[in-house]
């Protein structure tokens, strides 16, 4: 028993938080580059010109007035645009994930590279050869790349000329980026992810304030679009290299109810069947699921949809289920509840467990809980391909990192993810999130750390990017070396 033979273990990025050189080699402007850097307490903006030019920010997911467009403005910070320079540092960074003894690596494409402005009749020859050079670099030490192919990175032209994910011609788009994606590296990637979190814009809700009916409107219609994005790319995949396996990749919003109230129990279960089931079910099942027609008259969503959409869903159903995993939480009709934070998981917090610095709560039995229910809703294979905890980490003068707090937390899900497979389910890799540090996704911090290796660069921007291996690095080394036994 224990994690089978072939169990991929690795690592995950995504483009935007790492690879820097924003402007480099041709690649188009996305709607990261626009974003400055938060903190816990402070805000993420997003940065514009007004239609006459006035300089202008709103909330990373608040809207532009009218006819503004974004822009870097003097006077701000944006993380991204250096990121970690993985796009100079791959081969370096990749012969550490070697070390660990990395059998999968998680990263993503950056649309912009591929397709500067997202609508181009050919891709942009310097886009593809960088990540080709990535995935032959992986190939050497024989680490399998499982790619993403729009994790939050949306080329600004799209955004702005053409409304987003709102619009119906992004699917087309889509297609065709993806189509460019499967030929181009047939026979170096078998594994792809479509969308990061594809849940992500409806989970919103739970957690902005302000969040208007319009917002959940667009959310809707916006992930309808993806649906039928995702499942094109999923039978072109198939189509083109039928050895492909294509997922889904949802935020993994597990969650329990905060009492025995029965209130509480059906609040969690309606949470769940809105936040993660409606699209796993219509991803995996190829139809939306029996209370999606409640979902949409409770909000009073008008969905525009096609005939040819429907079909394109049943024909396009994902290979396997991907999630991320980070905290849990519970829900309850308690408005006096005390509240808690979480990727993606909101509502009261649970006594217990512990919680990390950023407040989001930690739960290795939660992986356990809610492998077992993926597994027995969909019966497909799994992957959870990000967990991992965001800490503060202190660079000894020696150069090495002492982070117990990291081991503790890997170790629990480790086990847990051994207890599931003991338990019957088929789950068949696992990328820690921020294998190397990069920049925090909703705090743009760097200061918030995930990785084995520590990467020398600072919430301003000071450092001098070495890399550095942190206690944890040698600790997945020797757990991947015994197969998830040594745990110690
Ligand atoms: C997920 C995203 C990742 C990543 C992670 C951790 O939602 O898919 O891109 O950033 O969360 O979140 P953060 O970076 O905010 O700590």
């Amino acid at each position: 028993m224990g994690f089978p033979k072939d169990f991929m273990w690795g690592g995950a990025i995504a483009a935007n938080q790492c690879e820097g050189a924003w402007d480099t080699d041709g690649k188009g402007m996305t709607v990261s580059d626009a974003c400055t850097a938060g903190t816990i307490d402070t805000p993420r903006y997003t940065t514009y010109l007004t239609k006459d030019g006035t300089p202008g920010k709103t909330g990373m997911f608040g809207s532009l007035p009218e006819g503004a467009h974004r822009a870097v403005l003097d006077g701000y910070y944006y993380p991204y645009h250096e990121g970690i320079d993985f796009y100079h540092h791959y081969k370096e960074d990749i012969a550490l994930f070697a070390e660990m003894g990395f059998k999968v690596f998680r990263m993503s494409i950056s649309w912009a590279r591929i397709f500067p402005k997202g609508i181009e009749e050919a891709p942009n020859q310097a886009g593809l050869n960088f990540y080709r050079n990535v995935f032959e670099e992986l190939k050497k030490y024989g680490i399998e790349p499982l790619v993403t192919i729009f994790h939050y990175d949306m080329p600004v032209y799209l955004e702005e000329t053409l409304g987003g994910w709102k619009n119906r011609e992004l699917i087309d788009l889509f297609e065709k980026y993806a189509r460019v994606l499967f030929t181009e590296y047939k026979g170096l990637v078998k594994y792809w992810l479509t969308f990061n979190e594809i849940n992500s814009p409806i989970l919103l809700r739970n957690f902005l304030p302000n969040y208007s009916n319009e917002m959940i409107q667009q959310g809707v219609q916006t992930l309808h679009n993806q649906f039928v994005a995702s499942a094109r790319a999923v039978r072109a995949a198939h189509q083109i290299d039928p050895e492909m396996m294509v997922g889904a990749m949802l935020a993994g919003t597990c969650s329990y109810p905060l009492t025995c109230n029965p209130e509480d129990v059906l609040a969690n279960q309606k949470r769940t069947q809105y936040d993660f089931y409606y699209s796993c079910d219509t991803m995996a099942r190829g139809a939306y699921p029996y209370f999606a027609q409640k979902f949409w008259d409770e909000y009073a969503i008008e969905l525009v949809t096609e005939p040819q959409d429907f079909i394109d869903l049943q024909e396009g159903k994902v290979d396997m289920i991907t999630f991320s995993f980070y905290s849990t939480g519970c829900i309850t009709v308690d408005e006096t509840a005390e509240k808690a934070k979480g990727n993606f998981t909101s509502g009261a917090k649970n006594p217990y467990l512990k919680y990390s610095e950023w407040g989001w709560s930690i739960d290795g039995q939660g992986l356990r809980y809610f492998l077992n229910e993926l597994y027995a809703r969909y019966q497909l294979p799994l992957m959870v391909v990000e967990n991992g905890l965001g800490a503060v980490d202190v660079l000894e003068p020696d150069g090495s990192v002492h982070d117990p707090y990291r081991i503790a937390y890997t170790r629990e899900h480790v086990l847990a993810m051994k207890q599931a497979i003991e338990d019957g389910v088929n789950l068949l890799a696992y990328t820690y999130w921020g294998c190397i540090d990069l920049v925090s996704a909703s705090t743009g911090e760097m200061k918030k750390r995930y990785g084995f290796i520590y990467v020398d660069r600072n919430n301003d921007g000071s450092g001098s990017m070495k890399r550095y291996r942190k206690d944890s690095f040698y600790w997945y080394q020797k757990m991947i070396a015994s197969n998830g036994e040594d745990l110690d």
